[in-house]
């Protein structure tokens, strides 16, 4: 990484007095690892600082050392208690939840922008983007190495947690040589492999993988388009009594299949909207410029939006009205 960005960062650290690290709302393993690990760092730097990020907040996170730190609730901070804001995994302030709080800030406050979304807006006063990482979680891993930070257990563990979530365990086309890499050299730092694997990816009760049942059984295919299809409705998630959590994964789990180009996951939300997401590992296809057609983001082979509408069934599909 360019040394130039490196003092920035390290200038701006040492500057603040306090500072309050932040990530997207329903942060996943990427954006908690990434930003417990960085609020790991200040605390050993000395600086005192903050981790918010606007909940809910995975069940699946709960083993990770630091989760006690994460503040949920947006009632019980004040943005004006902080004069640095550090911002790992997110695109734009839209990903936050708090777009109105932190666009009233003041012009010249200062932001550290960590993350590796091909669609950031580079919002930063530094912005340290990297869409060829596999992860914020490599991002800061790689930072921490230049900077000489003596990376505990503890902070290889949540490193390691980023790394394996975003690759969708070293499945997906974000892995790489400098990720693989990477995540050996945090086993060297004492990452715990196996606590990770059995919260992070084997976390499925049964009630959850029968309603996956349900998703699957909905796939439907548009032959001429490439794009397979399913749903997710309100009364779903009423009916079977879960929460968006237990969603998490039938998405990536559609990565599976094989001979489409692309699949898309339409989930009604409570509020009359309806969230897109989009997955691909066919070679040349760019999900993020698809979902940014809707307004959305995100990466090359992963990537979503939200859109106002309802889910209707009609006979052999369903449609958005
Ligand atoms: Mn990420």
């Amino acid at each position: 990484m360019n040394q130039i960005l490196i003092n920035k960062l390290e200038q701006l650290i040492f500057r603040a007095k306090k500072s309050l690290v932040m990530v997207h709302q329903k942060p996943d393993g990427d954006a908690l690892g990434s930003a417990l690990a960085f609020s790991e760092f200040l605390d050993a730097l000395g600086k005192p600082n903050d981790f918010f990020a606007l909940g809910p907040i995975t069940t699946s996170a709960d083993f990770l050392p630091g989760r006690e730190k994460i503040k949920s609730d947006f009632g019980k901070i004040s943005l004006s208690d902080y004069d640095l804001i550090i911002m790992l995994d997110c695109g734009d302030f839209k990903q936050t939840g708090i777009e109105a709080e932190l666009r009233a800030l003041p012009a010249e406050f200062p932001i550290i922008n960590i993350d590796h979304h091909q669609t950031n807006e580079n919002f930063g006063i530094l912005n340290i983007v990297d869409p060829e990482s596999s992860s914020t979680a490599e991002i800061v891993f790689s930072l921490f190495e230049q900077l000489n930070f003596p990376v505990s257990k503890n902070a290889a563990t949540a490193l390691l947690t980023g790394l394996i979530t975003d690759t969708a365990n070293f499945s997906n086309p974000a892995t790489t040589f400098s990720s693989l890499e990477a995540a050996g050299r945090l086993l060297a730092h004492g990452a715990k492999l196996g606590e990770i694997s059995s919260n992070v990816l084997q976390n499925k009760s049964l009630d959850v993988l029968k309603f996956w049942g349900i998703i699957l059984s909905r796939l439907t295919e548009n032959k001429e388009l490439g794009i397979v299809t399913t749903v997710i409705t309100q009364e779903d998630l009423e009916l079977a009594n879960l929460d968006e959590e237990a969603l998490e994964g039938v998405t990536n789990f559609l990565n599976n299949l094989k001979g489409a180009k692309m699949v898309l996951v339409l989930k009604a939300l409570e509020d009359g909207k309806i969230k897109g997401s989009f997955r691909t590992t066919t070679p040349g296809i760019d999900v993020s410029r698809l979902a940014k057609t809707f307004g959305g983001g995100g990466h090359a082979k992963a990537a979503g939006f939200t859109i106002p509408g309802k889910l209707v069934k009609i006979e052999g599909g369903w449609r958005i009205e």
